[in-house]
């Protein structure tokens, strides 16, 4: 991979998005300890070191006085990072509320709960309220450490609000945003009360990415539909001003991975884990515990194998980590209670005195753990109802050197678009075509598997988080002088 043209090695970025990559844990009235947190955003973010970066987020904590602030501003600078301090009813509304009880199932095609519905409907107008302001609270975090050149990349469906209140306040600040999620077909953007509040938005940017061409394509047709405006093929245009958008597909930091599976601590989990099932193929599911994961539904897939294929009973397990988050959110909690209820069910029904088929854990695994498992795994199992990307499914195929083996994804996935040529693509919503896809891929001869694997692991190594930070801001800062240029004309 070759840097693109005219881009500074140290050009300073700050990054701006919902949480810090760290969790902070208050220990005394003054001193606080910090956690890398787990998810998406902060794996592809970690993997971005050519620039001067800083971060600018919530550190997920309630911080009342000002001798904890204080205190723990002084701890995130070490680590870069610049606290916005959110207080509980803003967290309440805002983050539970507009974010992730409206956005994010709407983003995903979920739609809410019958009891909710109502609810919401009625709280909306409050909770968009705190969306804005809380918008307008990083933005004023931004605001206080922008340096004239620095670039600004706002992420992710929490800071829709964040180019708009920027721009605002200073038309020439560089300002990206990018799109974790999916961006829904226009049709379901359509049913959001503040559809137009939100996209107009998003258009004061400069640069607009999705992981998809297809996520792209929806929000330039939510532009044209919902506020009547142009869509070019370089993206949006609104009375001469264009905002570029494009897609900019995530990746991950290949080479963490492999080297990782060289650490003697990592070569002794591996050595544990294969004692530990010798004789069993491994299938493993790696998910934040939400409803897009769709883990319901992969289990339940996996039972039906299990139920019409009695030989594999006693030589197949499914290890299904599921790191728990929102754990607040009534909706989160329904969730682990019927994922549990359904591996005891399956247990009881095919475990023997000494073994289960289904080890369910809830909980985040430590980075050298995590890698020893992707590492002695037969078959991973993708199976998200929707997902941006999927970065699971990269950090799979990069620890697969040695074994190849087989992916199941999620149609539904961003990454069914970069990995489908390798990995089996599946409809997570029909268990019937998952649980024969568990019996092809167990049953796959080993020069389909390395075939399949090579396809993988060939674009995983090359698409790398870096190459996407790297790509998006060189075409953010080529937007800027584009558009000088215009206006000059
Ligand atoms: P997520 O929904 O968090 O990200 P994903 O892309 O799979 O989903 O990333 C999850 C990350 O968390 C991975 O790096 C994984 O290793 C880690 N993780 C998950 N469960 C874990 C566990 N039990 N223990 C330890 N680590 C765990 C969002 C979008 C995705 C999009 C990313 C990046 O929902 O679609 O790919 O952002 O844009």
């Amino acid at each position: 991979y070759e840097r693109p043209e005219g881009i500074s090695v140290r050009q300073r970025l700050l990054v701006v998005a919902n949480r810090l990559p760290v969790s902070a844990v208050r220990r005394g009235e003054d001193s606080w300890y910090l956690e890398i947190s787990a998810g998406g955003l902060v794996s592809a973010l970690l993997g971005v070191k050519e620039f001067e970066a800083r971060w600018i987020g919530w550190a997920g904590v309630n911080v009342p006085d000002e001798i904890g602030q204080k205190a723990l501003t002084k701890a995130l600078a070490e680590k870069r990072c610049i606290p916005v301090f959110l207080d509980e009813e803003i967290v309440h509304q805002y983050y539970n509320g507009y974010c992730n009880n409206i956005l994010w199932p709407l983003f995903h095609y979920l739609g809410l709960p019958q009891e909710d519905r109502l609810a919401t409907t009625r709280s909306f107008q409050s909770q968009f309220a705190a969306y804005e302001k809380a918008n307008q609270m990083f933005a004023d975090v931004v605001k206080k450490h922008y340096e004239e050149g620095d670039v600004v990349w706002c992420h992710d469906y929490h800071l829709m609000f964040l180019p708009k209140c920027l721009k605002e306040h200073n038309s020439n600040m560089k300002v990206g945003w990018f799109l974790h999620t999916p961006f829904p077909s226009s049709e379901i953007h359509r049913t959001l009360p503040s559809r137009s509040e939100l996209l107009r938005a998003v258009l004061a940017a400069d640069l607009v990415g999705f992981h998809t061409y297809d996520y792209a394509r929806h929000f330039v047709s939510a532009c044209t539909r919902i506020l009547g405006l142009e869509g070019t093929p370089e993206g949006v245009e609104d009375q001469g001003r264009l905002t570029r958008v494009a897609a900019f597909p995530i990746g991950i930091d290949s080479e963490r991975f492999i080297r990782a599976l060289e650490v003697p601590q990592v070569q002794e989990h591996i050595k544990e884990l294969k004692e530990r099932f010798a004789g069993r193929k491994v299938m493993l599911g790696v998910d934040r515990l939400d409803m897009i994961k769709g883990i319901p539904q992969k289990i339940l897939a996996f039972e039906k194998f299990l139920e019409e294929n009695s030989t594999w009973r006693d030589k197949v397990v499914l290890l299904q980590i599921a790191v728990p988050t929102r754990t607040d959110v009534p909706e989160y909690q329904k969730l682990t209670s019927q994922v549990h209820e359904i591996v005891g069910r399956i247990n009881g029904r095919f475990g023997t005195l000494t073994t289960v088929p289904i080890h369910h854990l809830d909980r985040s695994l430590d980075f050298h753990k995590l890698c020893a498992l992707y590492a002695v795994t037969d078959v991973a199992l993708v199976t998200s109802l929707r997902d941006g990307m999927n970065l699971v499914s990269y950090e799979f195929v990069a620890c697969q050197d040695a074994k190849k083996g087989v992916l199941i994804l999620s149609e539904f996935a961003g990454a069914a678009q970069s990995l489908g040529a390798g990995a089996i693509l599946v409809n997570p919503w029909n268990i019937t075509e998952v649980a024969a896809s568990i019996g092809q891929a167990l049953d796959m001869s080993a020069e389909e598997r390395e075939k399949r694997h090579w396809l993988n692991f060939a674009h995983v190594t090359t698409h790398t988080a870096q190459e996407w930070a790297e790509t998006f801001v060189s075409e953010l800062n080529d937007t800027v002088v584009e558009a000088q240029l215009r206006t000059r004309q």
